[in-house]
């Protein structure tokens, strides 16, 4: 029976291809056929040409050009007048106050220090003793000289106040291989009674023996000799000079 079947679907179609020749060999009329189901869709089509060139387009903005390099330095302007003077300062506090007047205290004593030694310098000779210097150019003169010489050089006459300054006194009396120098005591106001250049009483001496004897009747000045002993002589006769600062 399926043999059958297919044999009899296979004559039908040969049956209708030869109809259809018959068809398209002939011009006589024929009967219109049932449609047939529609085809598939066919492969898309090659890509077409090129379109023709658009209108042309707007006016562009103005371009922006890039920020070029700083010009040179101009000239110097003319010197501006001198402004007003400052207003006062604010009242400091105590630990600064404090810290000032130290510092005020420090450069007055390292001025006053640096103005002593710049005295020194200007002698021949010198030497230190504690916060004291004793100076000479090997000068000799009276009493009067001696004084008037130091004060001219802002200092004063040597007068040892301890056995440490008498000792180098005396150093310094050898080096200027002197056999007396002038030391400020004298007791030209009150016989016997000797004071310092200020009528201060002193407060160290170093008399030898049975000095002082106002031999005389005429020895109101002090002198120390070469072993460092002191002795009161006239005021008139040239012995050298030495100052301190
Ligand atoms: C002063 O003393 C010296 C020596 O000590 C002596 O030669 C001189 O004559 C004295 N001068 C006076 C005025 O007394
Ligand atoms: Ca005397
Ligand atoms: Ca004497």
């Amino acid at each position: 029976m399926a043999l059958l079947k297919h044999l009899l679907v296979a004559a039908l179609f040969l049956v209708e291809f030869v109809l259809l020749l018959a068809a398209s060999e002939s011009s006589c009329p024929a009967f219109a056929g049932v449609p047939g189901t529609p085809g598939h869709n066919g492969s898309p089509g090659r890509d077409g040409r090129d379109g023709f060139p658009g209108p042309k387009g707007e006016k562009g903005d103005p371009g922006v050009g890039a920020q070029g390099p700083p010009g040179k330095i101009g000239p110097l302007g003319v010197v501006g007048p001198k402004g007003n003077k400052g207003n006062p300062g604010l009242p400091g506090t105590g630990v600064q106050s404090a810290l000032v007047l130290q510092l005020q205290s420090d450069v007055k004593y390292l001025t006053d220090r640096l103005t002593a030694v710049e005295k020194v310098l200007g002698f021949q000779m010198f030497r230190k003793v504690g916060q004291k210097y004793y100076v000479s150019d090997g000068l000799k003169g009276t009493f009067e000289k001696a004084q008037k010489f130091c004060s001219d050089a802002g200092a004063k006459i040597v007068l040892p106040r301890s056995e440490d300054e008498n000792k180098v006194l005396t150093s310094l009396q050898a080096a200027l291989q002197s056999s007396y120098v002038y030391v400020g005591a004298t007791d030209r106001e009150k016989e016997g009674h000797f004071v310092d250049m200020s009528g201060q009483p002193l407060t160290f001496t170093n008399w030898k023996t049975n000095e002082p004897n106002d031999h005389k009747g005429a020895e109101d000045c002090t002198v120390t000799d070469k072993s460092g002993v002191w002795n009161d002589i006239n005021c008139s006769s040239e012995w050298h000079v030495v100052c301190e600062l």
